[in-house]
């Protein structure tokens, strides 16, 4: 059987303030090529459809849209569970009724865990699907739960209670944090301090374990258990990262070979590190000028404006670091005498900047005048 694994879209993300549903469903409509173009015979979501629990009409649209593709368009069936982003409830709507027409929205956690049956050329693979929940919600879910305190204790009540058959092929997915897995900035915690981890020996009995939850791609303790990773990078922390969905070959032991297939983003998002001078240069020759950046200026004077400047070239800035500012701006004792004459640097730069140039000799004295004042009423 040949599986399309993925996870941790986000539909409906915004980043610095920006909007990603037009970079979303670049990357969607991708997937829906590659499951295409693939020949695969399930679509597998590990959770982290939307990004948040009530997400805005035009991502519930995105999603519609995609699924449509999928299951009408290419007659190719869906299965899905909620992550820790959606609202259960919600995801589980209808859920019955989609059945029938092969998708399969796990959104809420029941106390009868059954799994679903596709079959291929060597019988059939039983594919088992954990909707997100936490300690407190398998405990409200299942009677004589009482004992499950932690994501390791839920994650092994549930899989007990799944009572595997390990005569046949099974697929697990779960949106889950599997112990010693590698984090980035984007990911919001399963709880605090630690105690969201999961042990992957809980996962002997599955031929395949869909993991969903951490956005980098990776597997862990083995290559059959693994994060497809998110669909698109949804922070700077991701910049190294590669996108991309995974397919999964299963012959017919439950062995299984395993192929990533790279998703190439609208916009990539980038650091840029420079002065000012040289980004607006080399931004004139940049064929990803689009991309989202995180610029950092190395210049140690003040600018006026450098976004608007800067964002002239490289429309999508998100976000501006003054790391040579800083170095200029220790605030021991010791370097106060050096602070002072930065606020005077400062603004000579600043008004050769707003006036096109440098300050007269009355003009300095006045600056220098105000400067002192100011502070020797902050010393008093
Ligand atoms: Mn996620």
């Amino acid at each position: 059987m040949r599986i399309l694994h993925t996870s941790d879209w986000h539909i409906g993300r915004q980043f610095h303030q920006v909007t990603l549903l037009e970079d979303q469903r670049h990357v969607l409509q991708q997937i829906v090529t590659i499951a295409k173009e693939q020949e695969v015979e399930v679509v597998i979501i590990a959770g982290d459809l939307y990004d948040r629990a009530v997400p805005p009409a035009s991502a519930v649209a995105l999603l519609d849209e995609i699924l449509r593709q999928f299951t009408h368009d290419l007659q190719i069936p869906v299965m899905l569970i909620s992550g820790n982003h959606d609202s259960p409830e919600r995801l589980n709507f209808a859920s019955t009724h989609l059945a029938e027409a092969d998708l399969y929205m796990l959104g809420k956690l029941t106390s009868n865990i059954k799994p679903i049956h596709l079959h291929d050329e060597h019988g059939v693979v039983q594919f088992y699907g954990l909707p997100y929940a936490d300690p407190m919600m398998v405990r409200d879910s299942f009677d004589h739960a009482e004992d499950v305190k932690t994501h390791d204790d839920a994650m092994r009540f549930l899989i007990e209670q799944s009572a595997v058959d390990t005569k046949q092929r099974n697929v697990l997915l779960s949106h889950c944090f599997v112990g010693g897995a590698e984090a980035c900035d984007s990911e919001r915690p399963l709880s605090i301090g630690g105690a969201d981890q999961v042990s992957s020996a809980h996962f002997k009995d599955f031929d395949y374990v869909a993991l969903g939850h951490l956005h980098g791609r990776q597997y862990r303790s083995e290559a059959h258990i693994r994060y497809s990773g998110s669909i698109m990078k949804y922070s700077f922390s991701e910049e190294k990262h590669i996108k991309s969905v995974t397919i999964v070959d299963m012959d017919a032991e439950g062995k299984c070979e395993i192929e990533q297939v790279e998703l190439k983003p609208l916009r990539n998002m980038r650091t840029l590190e420079g002065s000012l001078e040289e980004l607006l240069e080399q931004g004139k020759e940049d064929a990803h000028a689009e991309d989202y950046l995180l610029i950092r200026l190395t210049d140690t004077h003040a600018i006026l404006e450098p976004m608007q400047k800067l964002r002239a070239v490289y429309p999508n800035v998100l976000h501006l670091e003054r790391p040579g500012l800083l170095a200029n701006n220790g605030r021991t004792t010791a370097q106060r005498e050096k602070m002072l004459k930065g606020e005077w640097n400062m603004f000579e730069d600043f008004y050769q900047q707003v006036h096109g140039e440098a300050l007269s000799d009355a003009q300095q004295d006045v600056v220098k005048d105000i400067l002192k004042t100011l502070h020797n009423s902050e010393a008093s």
